[in-house]
């Protein structure tokens, strides 16, 4: 591969609790995941993004992290750690790690010790205020519900989190703090990891003066979405990491960042690497959160394809030349693709899988696949709140239908349903067998019951499987530099049904024309003149009707 790797490169993500358990408690661990490498070499991704196994006490999944430089024993040992690292690269895959450094555990050392009084060695690497009129120092709402803000009555202070109440924000202004990340960072680089994936790295510096953020009526605090990423020296400290640490070593990196948006994505992904290779935005997945912004992100409401094309059109366009995107449909935060974009309806789970796979993977930067995703994994659609795991879904229910009495019980189930984290969250299913083949005990969290007909088995039995086109997809990406680098032309911004869009690449061009309703749709005069003289490279139907695209029908041409 070239030096820019990261621009050939297609990432795999695991999500190790819920990828493959190898001894038997139920959980996914290190060992799991060697095991399945051979899995991972067919379908022939070049990276692993690896969601944190740090030591935790799994407040909120790993991301809680108490010590970065242990494995969480419920995942292995270093030496599984140090071995799978090697087999992976006996394998050719490289392995980008989850740093999480806009916050760490309240179990964290650091914490123990900076909650204890004012003036001890670690007093200052959190975000610690004084009450303001007896009360918390501003009013920011945290991402999973309540106060942003937590009381310590040993320091008569408030310390800030973003998140969970055990999950403090780290002082980044604290020259101390920093290099302390920057020795982590060394730490898990030196032993030859590839990359990092840097976990709400826009949250790390924090808007001066921590001024109270608008707030919705009806809402007990603010939600801060808007308002706190991308702080006054967001860019200054990624350039001082990147002058430390990133340009000493071959990696690629990729900044969640939360509210980013093209034009503040070109400074953080910009092409001279002074900051980070690539960032994930949030605007698609954001699309159709709830009118109320009282409610925020819960919704049931499908996207309009009109909106969902104008971002990733935004994106492809204004990136183009100055910065490098992530192209991602799915997560472990988000609901399954193609539920959310797709259909899973079962007439219709498999095209439209492959439809979007197309689509995303077309496109201009990085692609990403969350495990499962490649075999066409659904929303688990659980149906009562006692069968939820994750804090965000647990909280936000509580809030807003008890507190808050905003939401109705039954419409609140409908959008974690709809929504929940934890729809990515569920095992991987490898088998039709018991536990799917994940585990041979119960998991730590349940399967989706259709697993006896979604899996891996399955898929790799059935020459046109969501599998194989995949990997289909990612040897087309792997041949030809047009659908890397090509530029984006969207040739039917306006149309509800279809996205059609172009790539140009000196004098080549790739056409890819979607279908993403349930109907069959004409396609414009337009667009079958311009397929005229261009061959059909690869769609998701055998036969098709040259004047129209058939549900969820994709179809790429090349010249
Ligand atoms: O997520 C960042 C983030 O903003 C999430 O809260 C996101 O908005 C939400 O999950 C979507 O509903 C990262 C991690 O990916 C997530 O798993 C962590 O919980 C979070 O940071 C805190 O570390
Ligand atoms: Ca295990």
């Amino acid at each position: 591969m070239s030096k820019q790797w990261f621009k050939d490169a297609v990432v795999y993500q695991i999500y190790p609790q819920s990828f493959q358990d190898s001894n038997q408690d139920g959980i996914g661990d290190l060992k799991g995941i060697q095991q399945r490498l051979t899995y991972l070499e067919k379908l022939g991704v070049d990276v692993v993004w690896l969601n944190p196994i740090y030591t935790s006490p799994n407040q909120d999944n790993g991301y809680d992290i108490a010590d970065y430089r242990t494995i969480q024993t419920r995942y292995g040992s270093m030496q599984d750690f140090d071995d799978l690292l090697a087999d992976m690269h006996n394998h050719q895959l490289k392995l980008m790690m989850d740093l999480v450094v806009n916050h760490t555990s309240d179990q964290h050392h650091w914490f123990q010790e900076s909650k204890q009084s004012r003036n001890n060695p670690y007093a200052d690497y959190y975000i610690w205020r004084d009450p303001v009129d007896g009360h918390e120092p501003n009013n920011w709402g945290s991402f999973f519900g309540g106060s942003a803000w937590t009381y310590v009555p040993a320091r008569g202070q408030y310390y800030l989190h973003l998140f969970a109440s055990g999950q403090p924000d780290l002082n980044w202004e604290n020259p101390k703090v920093r290099q302390e990340v920057y020795d982590l960072m060394r730490f898990w680089l030196d032993k030859g990891v590839n990359g990092f994936r840097m976990d709400v790295i826009n949250l790390i510096s924090k808007p001066a003066g921590l001024p109270d953020a608008p707030k919705a009526p009806g809402a007990t605090y603010a939600n801060i979405e808007q308002f706190v990423g991308n702080g006054p020296k967001v860019n200054a400290y990624l350039q001082e990491m990147n002058r430390e640490v990133l340009s000493h070593y071959d990696i690629m990196t990729v900044g969640e960042c939360v509210a980013v948006t093209p034009e503040v994505a070109v400074h953080y992904a910009n092409l001279e690497g002074t900051e980070l290779n690539m960032v994930f935005q949030f605007e698609h997945v954001g699309l159709s959160a709830n009118p109320n912004p009282a409610i925020g992100k819960w919704n049931d409401e499908p996207i309009k394809l009109t909106d969902l094309k104008a971002v990733l059109d935004r994106w492809q366009t204004k990136l183009d030349g100055k910065a490098w995107n992530s192209l991602y449909w799915n997560n472990h935060d988000q609901p399954r693709a193609v539920s959310r974009f797709g259909n899973d309806n079962p007439a219709f789970r498999e095209r439209s899988a492959k439809m979007l796979a197309t689509v995303l993977h077309m496109m201009q930067g990085t692609p990403y696949i969350f495990e499962g995703e490649e075999i066409g994994m659904t929303n688990v659609h659980f149906k009562q709140l006692a069968e939820y795991e994750d804090l965000e879904s647990i909280n936000a229910y509580h809030e807003l239908v008890e507190d808050e009495g905003l939401v109705e019980p039954e419409t609140m189930l409908s959008y974690l349903a709809d929504r929940s984290r934890d729809n990515a969250r569920t095992p991987m299913q490898w088998t039709n067998q018991a536990y799917a083949g994940f585990s041979t005990v119960q998991p730590w969290f349940n399967l989706n019951p259709n697993y006896a007909t979604i899996n891996v088995d399955q898929a790799l039995a059935q020459a046109d499987s969501v599998f194989y086109y995949y990997q289909q997809l990612i040897q087309l990406r792997h041949q030809e530099a047009l659908i890397r680098y090509g530029n984006f032309t969207d040739l039917l911004p306006d149309d509800q049904a279809i996205y059609a869009y172009q790539r140009q690449y000196g004098n080549e061009s790739l056409l890819v024309y979607a279908n993403f309703t349930d109907h069959s749709v004409a396609l414009a005069s337009q667009l079958i003149k311009a397929s005229a003289d261009h061959t059909y490279l690869i769609g998701n139907t055998d036969s098709y009707t040259h004047a129209e695209l058939a549900p969820y029908e994709v179809r790429v041409y090349k010249k």
